[in-house]
């Protein structure tokens, strides 16, 4: 299948005619627009509390005006349908803002992570064509103005999008202050919404390739994922939900995250940092029914929980459920969570690309720890297939392919990538090996693409290693995982040297000048005289990981 031309001018692969036509015959689409979720929502009950950051509380009245504001004022500033905005905010409510803005004008947020830098940030601003670009002025103890002031002067930026506007949160210096934007005095214009069918944004890809893929998902089918997570999840106008892992990701945004609760007219909690002397005040102050975290995450929160003593003791019995993914939970700290933590556990095994499994709140104990659930859908379509795309036996482990009605058929402008990212019939190659029981549950046992998953954040190999070989002193770089107790993988990065070897801490540096985010910096570095290489003469990477199962601590050289 190739890419299309929609009709607002953004390419992405459609889905077949047949099937769009079964996703809405099944009622999966409903033709609305993400904005709408929040219209509804403070249609039926304007004066709870949707959101609070900090001190400041939105109920759903003031969100939605404040939003309607804010959408005349960037559409004043000349963003309109279809514009591609880069978002680089914290868990601030002005994220919240201009994501409902730019879904009410169908313009398209594509969401960065606070983490990322300029090699990131000049990269999606130019491939999307981006007009503007979205930061807050410090946070972190980072200037984001500073590299706002890099981005302008790439040169791939300058002549990808000439006319990016950035737009600070804060102290603007010499750009636009968000609160002018949304200040203006001009009567928000009724917005007709975009088509249901039409991009709403654009998401990251962990990735395995030189560049981070972009993921285009659609109003219609990202709605569908959100109001299902939110009735699998049971929420209601009473969940009240802390946001504590960063918002642009897709498991805190629609697993069933921020937008689930919205949907459900529930209050959402932005937390600034997850660390336990952070959420467990606010989880107390707010009564914070359920909340969404990393593995990495969840075992410093059960620690922190075990820890409290009698004289400094915060009350968590508001929290029901905990939801963990992003990557594996060992079954081992899953049967922690309930005796530490006093809440459900449920496992989450999503994608960006699309795909999201729950483990149920019906599910025998026994599935709970030890599976990352099953697909949300009964139109999921889940298959475990060997090297030569052949289902293998039930039960087997296997590569997992998927399609469904929120699952993407190609990434956004990427025709070369996408031929080997999807199978000629449609299903994405997620990379993942897993076994599915015959309850549906799939186990993640593995990962047959190129990425190290550093607690959640994803690396891909490929983007680590050509940094790398920039380096002049850089003969042939390859990054593999290794095993860390904490994160579940880090990342070491083998190289040959051309010549003397250089310090490590020299590489690091370099990367870091680059403008690499910083998660992506390898972990550790080793430099070596030459490669195992495979039968046919490819770096053999399953040789160098196995260096550190067999010899954890040190590496021979
Ligand atoms: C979530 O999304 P992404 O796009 O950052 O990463 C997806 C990849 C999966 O293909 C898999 O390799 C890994 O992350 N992963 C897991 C996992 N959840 C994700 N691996 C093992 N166990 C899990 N529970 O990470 C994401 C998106 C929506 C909801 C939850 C996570």
């Amino acid at each position: 299948m190739s890419a299309g031309l929609h009709a607002d001018g953004v390419d992405f692969t459609p889905w077949p005619e047949a099937f769009a036509q079964r996703y809405r015959d099944a009622g999966y689409w409903r033709g609305e627009a993400l904005g709408q979720i929040l219209q509804h929502s403070a249609a039926r009950d304007p004066l709870r509390v949707a959101l609070v950051c900090g001190e400041r509380r939105w109920t759903y009245a003031m969100l939605d005006e404040e939003v309607g504001r804010l959408a005349s004022g960037l559409r004043q500033r000349g963003i309109a349908q279809g514009d591609r905005v880069v978002l680089q905010l914290p868990n601030i409510g002005e994220f919240v803002l201009l994501c409902f803005a730019l879904f009410r004008l169908g313009a398209l947020p594509v969401f960065a992570l606070p983490a990322h830098r300029r090699s990131e940030i000049a990269y999606f601003c130019s491939f999307t064509n981006a007009k503007a670009y979205v930061i807050a002025d410090v946070h972190g103890g980072f200037d984001y103005r500073t590299l706002a002031r890099d981005v302008l002067a790439d040169d791939g930026v300058k002549s990808a999008a000439p006319d990016l506007r950035v737009i600070v949160v804060g102290d603007a210096a010499e750009f636009i202050a968000f609160d002018e934007v949304r200040d203006n005095d001009e009567a928000p214009t009724p917005l007709a919404p975009p088509a249901a069918s039409a991009l709403a944004f654009l998401q990251l890809s962990g990735g395995s390739t030189g560049r981070p893929k972009l993921i285009p998902r659609t109003h219609d089918d990202y709605f569908y994922s959100v109001r299902a997570s939110a009735e699998i999840c049971g929420l209601s106008e009473n969940s009240v939900y802390l946001c504590a892992l960063p918002v642009a990701h897709n498991f805190p945004m629609s697993s069933p995250g921020i937008l689930g609760v919205f949907h459900a007219g529930g209050t959402v909690v932005l937390a600034p940092n997850p660390s336990p002397d952070t959420v467990f005040p606010l989880i107390e102050r707010e009564g914070v029914t359920l909340t969404s975290l990393v593995p990495p995450l969840a075992m410093i929160w059960m620690e922190a929980a075990a820890a409290q003593t009698a004289a400094k003791r915060y009350d968590l019995s508001t929290l029901e459920l905990l939801q963990v993914g992003g990557s594996r939970l060992s079954d081992e700290a899953a049967q922690r969570v309930r005796p530490l933590l006093g809440c459900t556990l449920q496992q989450v095994f999503g994608m960006a690309e699309g795909l999201v499994n729950y483990t149920r709140f019906d599910d025998p104990e026994q599935l709970v720890v030890s599976t990352q659930g099953r697909p949300i859908s009964q139109d999921d379509e889940v298959r475990v297939v060997d090297d030569d795309d052949n289902d293998v036996a039930p039960g087997e482990l296997g590569h997992l392919l998927t399609r469904g009605p929120y699952t993407i058929r190609g990434y956004y402008r990427a025709d070369v990538h996408n031929a080997r990212a999807f199978t000629r019939d449609g299903f994405y190659r997620t990379g993942d090996l897993v076994r599915q029981l015959p309850s549906g549950h799939l186990i993640v046992d593995g990962r047959a693409k190129d990425q190290i998953n550093r607690g959640g954040d994803k690396v891909a190999a490929e983007e680590v290693e050509n940094h790398l070989l920039a380096h002049p002193a850089v003969l042939d770089a390859a990054v593999v995982a290794m095993p860390d107790a904490y994160l579940g993988e880090r990342s070491c990065a083998f190289i040959v040297p051309r010549g003397d070897a250089p310090r490590a801490m020299e590489i690091s540096r370099f990367m870091r000048e680059r403008g690499l985010a910083q998660y992506k910096v390898p972990d550790r570095i080793e430099f070596v005289a030459s490669f195992p290489k495979t039968g046919v003469g490819k770096i053999d990477k399953r040789a160098l990981r196995e260096r550190f199962v067999a010899q954890p601590t040190t590496i021979p050289v």
